[in-house]
């Protein structure tokens, strides 16, 4: 039985309506997503018929207003269903983030009103699956720096060009693809399934994710209606807010992924027997658990103000890198020290360590490097970007 730890009764600065969404969909996850998602991350595969479930529990666009199929609600909502997701698997909240930040955002925020009504209804429910595609075979931390290429031929865009390691590539029914005009301005389109010319070939053989599809965006001069350009941003910076959205959820997330391993550990250590004594009864047994739930004590903090900021709209990209950085840090040391409470059976999947351990490799690497997130610290109280 799952214990959510709260040291500090973050709880007590939620709202009853928080706290009621947050137990909707932890039970969804303990009903759903717990017994079945190892096996599908053994087997490689996505637990595509969850889609529908997520829309129906409302993990899609939850801030977008409900006139457009979302749930209406805050940050601080949005903030504690993503660590729910991730406390069950980071590829489902992937599924949620990319969905709701980078594919529901950008169409709300960027787009005309016939194109929200046409997808974000859709994408609310889960009949409609969206992926976003900003990072290129040679272009990841850099996509200033993107070749992807519309021209315009009259009535419509010609596209060219490629992304890669994009989640949800292969079943997604609209892409929202970042490519650079004729003026060598980023722009948004919307590109559907069907298209001739746009294939979204699978990326196998992964160790992390793997409950995670991830793939490809091709285009091979594919015909892009004009009426599929988002029209209301232009720039690097249009991507780079969605970012800002689901950097931020995973902040949130990353606790979830780091609840699940803390707890599964502090079970096993009180029940397992070793020289006659319980495991957690050992000193460095107990230094490691105590620096966890101090790690996740300052990480649920950082989240919470970041949350406040967010609701105030206050909340600087600077200040998302910070927390993105950390809790995903904090989440993957923990997922690692827990493995080893749990000596020889953390490695087996009857528990969920190693999973979220090699989930949050790709964690610490998407949405922004490690790196990179520290560099965006770097310039922000020096004013100097390190970046080139
Ligand atoms: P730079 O010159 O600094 O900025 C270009 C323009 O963008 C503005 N800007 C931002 N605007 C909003 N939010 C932000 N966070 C912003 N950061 C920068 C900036 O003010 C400027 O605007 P303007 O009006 O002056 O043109 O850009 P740069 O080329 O030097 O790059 C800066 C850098 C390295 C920080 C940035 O490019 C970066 O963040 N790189 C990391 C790339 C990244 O995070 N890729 C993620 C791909 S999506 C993904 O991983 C999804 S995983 C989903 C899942 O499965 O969960
Ligand atoms: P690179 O940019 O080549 O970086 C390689 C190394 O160099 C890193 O350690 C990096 O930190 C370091 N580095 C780079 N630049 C600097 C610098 N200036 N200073 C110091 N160090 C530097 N992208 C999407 O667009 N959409 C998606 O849906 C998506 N989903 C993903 C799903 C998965 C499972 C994964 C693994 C990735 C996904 N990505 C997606 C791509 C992800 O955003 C990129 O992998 C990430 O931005 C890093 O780019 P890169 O892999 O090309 O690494």
């Amino acid at each position: 039985m799952y214990t959510a730890p709260d040291y500090y009764l973050v709880d007590e600065l939620l709202s009853e309506e928080h706290r009621l969404i947050r137990k909707s969909v932890r039970d969804w996850v303990d009903r759903s997503v717990v017994p079945v998602i190892d096996g599908y991350a053994q087997r490689h595969e996505f637990p595509k018929h969850l889609i529908k479930e997520m829309g129906s529990i409302g993990t899609f666009g939850p801030y977008i207003p409900e006139k457009y199929g979302g749930a209406g609600l805050d940050q601080m909502a949005y903030g504690l269903i993503m660590t729910e997701l991730e406390r069950g698997d980071s590829a489902i909240r992937s599924t949620a983030s990319v969905q709701s930040s980078l594919v529901m955002y950008p169409i709300y925020a960027f787009g005309n009103e016939e194109q929200r009504l046409k997808f974000l209804p859709k994408l609310a429910s889960g009949e409609m699956i969206g992926a976003f595609g900003l990072t290129e075979p040679n272009y990841g931390s850099d996509p200033g720096n993107m070749l992807t290429k519309i021209k315009d031929a009259g009535d419509h865009y010609i596209l060219n060009g490629s992304k890669m390691w994009i989640t949800n590539a292969p079943i997604a029914d609209v892409a929202v693809v970042w490519a650079k005009d004729e003026q060598d301005v980023v722009r948004g389109l919307l590109v559907e399934k069907g298209m001739e010319g746009f294939t979204a070939p699978e990326t196998l053989n992964k160790w992390s994710l793997r409950a995670s599809l991830t793939g490809e965006l091709v285009f091979d001069n594919v015909h892009i209606p004009k009426e599929n350009l988002l029209p209301n941003i232009k720039g690097l910076k249009g991507p780079l807010m969605c970012l800002n959205s689901a950097r931020y959820g995973i902040a949130w997330g990353a606790i979830g992924a780091a609840m699940a391993c803390y707890d599964t550990a502090l079970q096993y250590a009180l029940e397992r027997k070793q020289f006659n004594k319980p495991v957690a009864s050992f000193q460095l047994q107990q230094k490691k658990l105590a620096e966890m739930i101090t790690e996740i004590t300052k990480a649920q903090l950082l989240a919470w103000r970041l949350g406040t900021l967010r609701n105030e709209n206050k909340a600087t990209p600077a200040q998302i890198s910070m927390a993105k950085r950390n809790n995903v840090e904090m989440a993957l040391n923990i997922a690692r020290e827990s493995r080893q409470i749990l000596g020889a059976m953390g490695i087996t999947g009857d528990f969920p360590i190693m999973r979220h351990m090699m989930n949050l490799e790709s964690v610490i690497t998407y949405e922004g490097t490690h790196d990179i997130h520290l560099l965006i610290t770097g310039m922000d109280i020096t004013g100097i970007p390190a970046f080139d």
